[in-house]
C-alpha cells in the first residue's frame, strides 16, 4: 500500500561510491539473505521509499549494503530527545521528512536519563514503538537510539537496555528496517568496558532480530576515542565480537576540525562507520554554523559511503535544531520559512 499522503518517493540512484578505493572489496560481497518482508504485527504496510529500494540492510565491508549486495549510503535526521520534543515527531512532520526532505533514515533519540526512559519505561517503549510504526509506514529506515549521555558508562544502564531492546526487537524485529544504536555517547569509560557492554546487549537484540544491524558508540562521546586522547586504533585492534556491527562517530563541525576528520577518514577505511549525530555548529548544538567545515565531512562521508543522521529535527531554540521555535506547536510548516539556516543547509544535503 502506498502512503495516502503523497506520491511515492522517486527511486534514488545509488551513491557514486565506486571511486572510493576502500569500497573495491565490496564487489566481492555476497548478497544478504532475502528479507522477511512480513511486517511485524502492529506495523502498517510500508510505502514505496528507501526500504522498498534497498530491502534488508547488511554490513558489507565498511558500509551498509542493500539486499542486492551494493553499497548504500543512508542520509536523514535525528529527532531531539523525545521526552522534550515528541510534538515535533507527528504524522505530518514524519511525512515531510520522508517525502519533502527525502530522508532515507530517521533516528529516534530516546534519552535514558534526564527525564527519559528511566522515568517511565512502558510509556517510552510505547512512544518509540509507535514512532517506529510511523516511520515504517513511510518506507524509511529507523535507528532506535538508546540515548545514554550521563552517566557515560553504558554499563550503568545494562538491565534497562536489555529490557528495552528485547521489547522493541520482539515487536519490530520482523520489519527489516530497524537499526539498533545501543549507546549514544560513552565517555569516561574504557573501550574494553564499552565492548563488554555491547557483547552483553547484542545477543538480546539478535534473539528477536537475528540479522539486524547494530550500531556501537565509541569512546569519548563517540569520537572514536579522539576527545579522550585516543583514536580508532583501539577499536580496530579489539573489535566487538559480533556480526553486522557498525561503530558510531559524532562531530560538531564548528568545534571539531582536522583531528576528528582524520580519525573518521582512517577509521572508515578499516571498520564500518555510521555517523548517527552531527551538527554544523558547536558541540553544544548551538552557536554559529561552520558550513565550510561541515562540508568537508559531508564530502568524506559521500566518498566513503558513510551513512548519517543530523542533529536535530526539532524547534529547540539552539541553532542546531532545524526549525524556528514554535514550528512544532503550530504543526509546521516543515520546510521553507520555518527552517533555520542549519535546517536549510542540511535539507539540501539530504535531498
Ligand atoms: C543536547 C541538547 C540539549 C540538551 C543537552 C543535554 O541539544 O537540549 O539540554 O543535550 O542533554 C551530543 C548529545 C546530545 C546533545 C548534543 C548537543 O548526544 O544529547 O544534545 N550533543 O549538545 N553530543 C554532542 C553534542
Amino acid at each position: 500500500m502506498r502512503s495516502p499522503f503523497s506520491p511515492p518517493t522517486p527511486h534514488r540512484p545509488l551513491p557514486a561510491v565506486a571511486a572510493a578505493a576502500s569500497l573495491a572489496a565490496l564487489a566481492a560481497c555476497a548478497p544478504a539473505p532475502a528479507a522477511d518482508a512480513t511486517p511485524a504485527s502492529g506495523s502498517a504496510p510500508a510505502a514505496a521509499g528507501p526500504v522498498d529500494d534497498y530491502g534488508a540492510l547488511s554490513v558489507c565491508g565498511t558500509t551498509l549494503c542493500g539486499e542486492d549486495g551494493r553499497p548504500v549510503q543512508l542520509k536523514g535526521m535525528s529527532s531531539h530527545g523525545l521526552q522534550w520534543f515528541e510534538h515535533c515527531m507527528t504524522g505530518g512532520s514524519i511525512d515531510a521528512l520522508a517525502q519533502d526532505w527525502g530522508a532515507d533514515v530517521v533516528r529516534l533519540s530516546m534519552y535514558v536519563q534526564e527525564g527519559g526512559y528511566e522515568t517511565d519505561p512502558e510509556g517510552f517503549t510505547e512512544l518509540v514503538s509507535s514512532l517506529i510504526d510511523e516511520v515504517t509506514a513511510r518506507g524509511v529506515y529507523v535507528v532506535v537510539d538508546w540515548h545514554t549521555l550521563n552517566p557515560g558508562d553504558p554499563n550503568a544502564n545494562t538491565p534497562a537496555a536489555k529490557e528495552f531492546f528485547a521489547e522493541i526487537g520482539s515487536r519490530h524485529g520482523g520489519n527489516g528496517n530497524v537499526l539498533y544504536e545501543i549507546a549514544n555517547e560513552p565517555h569516561g569509560v574504557s573501550w574494553a568496558s564499552i565492548k563488554s557492554y555491547a557483547e552483553e546487549v547484542i545477543p538480546v537484540i539478535r534473539e528477536h532480530d537475528p540479522d539486524s544491524v547494530v550500531l556501537v558508540g565509541t569512546r569519548g562521546w563517540s569520537s572514536l576515542g579522539v576527545s579522550e586522547g585516543s583514536d580508532e586504533q583501539e577499536v580496530v585492534d579489539d573489535p566487538v565480537d559480533a556480526e553486522q556491527i557498525m561503530y558510531t562517530f559524532h562531530f560538531y563541525a564548528a568545534s571539531h576540525h582536522d583531528a576528528y576528520l582524520s580519525a573518521l577518514d582512517r577509521a572508515s577505511q578499516q571498520i564500518p562507520m555510521f555517523v548517527t549525530e552531527f551538527g554544523t555548529q558547536e558541540y553544544t548544538g548551538d552557536g554559529p554554523n561552520d558550513f565550510e567545515s561541515a562540508q568537508r565531512y559531508i564530502d568524506l562521508m559521500e566518498e566513503r559511503g558513510i551513512s548519517w543522521t543530523n542533529w536535530n529535527y526539532s524547534d529547540d531554540h539552539r541553532s542546531g535544531a532545524v526549525f524556528e521555535e514554535g514550528t512544532c506547536d503550530a504543526g509546521g510548516p516543515w520546510s521553507g520559512d520555518s527552517l533555520k539556516p542549519a535546517g536549510q543547509w542540511i535539507k539540501e544535503r539530504i535531498a
